[in-house]
């Protein structure tokens, strides 16, 4: 799963859809946080998962990235709270400053990977950059690139498949990626949950990476808040 974006209604919803077991391995793709209503509360539950004994691994997104930075520096601080949505996410702990964040979860942002690679796939939260000698060398790059594709080396990757978020597509898009695995080689399964008023968004996106099958949850939360700031 990726770009959950503090919709954690919505996530607990796929979650039931998706009934998972200890035995079940979890891989999230980064940006739980920023402008939907309860960023910490989706952070409480992907901890709550790792205590339970189920297999979690986590990859950074840009927003963590972008909150740890605000945590340092005021001036970007500002961009990130009315630009980024970071302001749903202090709302959602109740604190002021991102340097207020409870310690318990900024640590959880220092764990956060880039990339994951498991059973054929490689995992990241935007994207792979074919410009480097080591696309697999962790680097920034990797949360924030957007239109890649045409730089995907193909004799490189081999056999494997790219697994990523952080641009939204209409969910028609990600099923046809699917379909296309085989020779694209690469999807994005972020279908914009936090855009639930955009044709064809608006929805939380799982895919099991054993049986290639995608489940898709519908917006249940309230991201009117963030929406008024950035129109008003
Ligand atoms: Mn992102």
């Amino acid at each position: 799963m990726t770009d959950i974006h503090g919709c954690r209604r919505s996530f607990e919803a796929l979650l039931d859809q998706l009934a998972l077991t200890t035995s079940d391995e979890l891989y999230f793709l980064g940006d739980y946080i920023d402008r939907g209503p309860d960023s910490k509360g989706v952070l409480d539950i992907i901890l709550d998962l790792k205590n339970k004994g189920h297999k979690v691994r986590c990859l950074m997104g840009n927003h963590e990235d972008a909150l740890l930075i605000a945590a340092k520096d005021r001036s970007f601080f500002y961009q990130w709270y009315d630009g980024w949505g970071g302001r749903q996410t202090l709302e959602s702990f109740g604190v002021h400053f991102a340097a207020s964040v409870p310690i318990k979860y900024m640590d959880f942002f220092k764990t956060l990977e880039y990339t994951i690679e498991v059973d054929g796939y490689i995992l990241v939260h935007a994207g792979l950059d074919f410009r480097s000698r080591n696309p697999l060398a962790p680097d920034v790059n990797m949360l924030y690139l957007r239109e890649w594709y045409d730089t995907i080396d193909f004799g490189w990757l081999g056999d494997r498949i790219v697994v990523h978020g952080h641009t939204p597509i209409s969910k028609a898009e990600i099923e046809g990626m699917c379909r296309n695995l085989k020779y694209r080689r690469v999807i994005d399964i972020d279908c914009g949950c936090f855009a639930q008023h955009l044709p064809r968004k608006g929805y939380l996106c799982a895919f099991d990476l054993t049986n290639r099958a995608l489940y898709f949850q519908q917006n249940l939360d309230d991201v009117s808040g963030y929406w008024r700031s950035r129109i008003g």
